[in-house]
């Protein structure tokens, strides 16, 4: 997040930075590179990334505002059953242009072309995650990356 804008009171912020995960089913199909290939394709740098496996506390953590939710409990299991990376991307507009490129969550909706659409088996196993707004972008990016892993 960069500063934008700063008067007597007020400094506003732009972010151009979103946060991903590759989930366990496309690391442990082999799809890590094809993915992160597109990614750089559509024009999105890496500031920070690490391969890591999540335990099932931790995946609730990251999903706690799903805690609720009837497939929470799959969420979780499915999340910590493997290998992910996760990662912080930057470029203009980082948030809905990559939202744009993985796709609808359910990769059945998901327009031709785009990761889910490629890579996911389903809404509960759908290959790639991105934030949903700015403010969750840097809420998960410091889930996973202290100030001195991200560049
Ligand atoms: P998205 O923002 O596209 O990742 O989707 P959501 O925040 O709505 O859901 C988060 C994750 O919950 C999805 F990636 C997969 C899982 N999920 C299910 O397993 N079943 C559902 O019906 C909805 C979501």
């Amino acid at each position: 997040m960069i500063a934008y804008f700063c008067s007597r009171n007020f400094i506003f912020y732009m972010s151009k930075r979103t946060f991903t995960m590759i989930k366990p089913d496309a690391t442990g199909k082999g799809y890590t590179g094809a993915i992160l290939d597109q990614i750089i394709q559509a024009g999105f740098s890496i500031k920070a990334m690490k391969w890591t496996k999540l335990t099932v506390e931790q995946a609730g953590l990251f999903y706690d505002i799903h805690r609720e939710r009837p497939f929470f409990g799959e969420l979780v299991e499915f999340m910590s059953s493997g290998p992910i990376v996760a990662a912080i991307l930057e470029k203009e507009n980082a948030v809905a242009d990559f939202r744009k490129l993985i796709g609808a969550t359910n990769p059945a909706n998901a327009e031709e072309g785009t990761i889910r659409k490629r890579f996911a088996a389903s809404v509960g196993e759908n290959a790639v995650h991105g934030s949903d707004s700015d403010e969750n972008a840097v809420i998960e990016g410091d889930f996973f990356f202290s100030k001195l892993e991200r560049f």
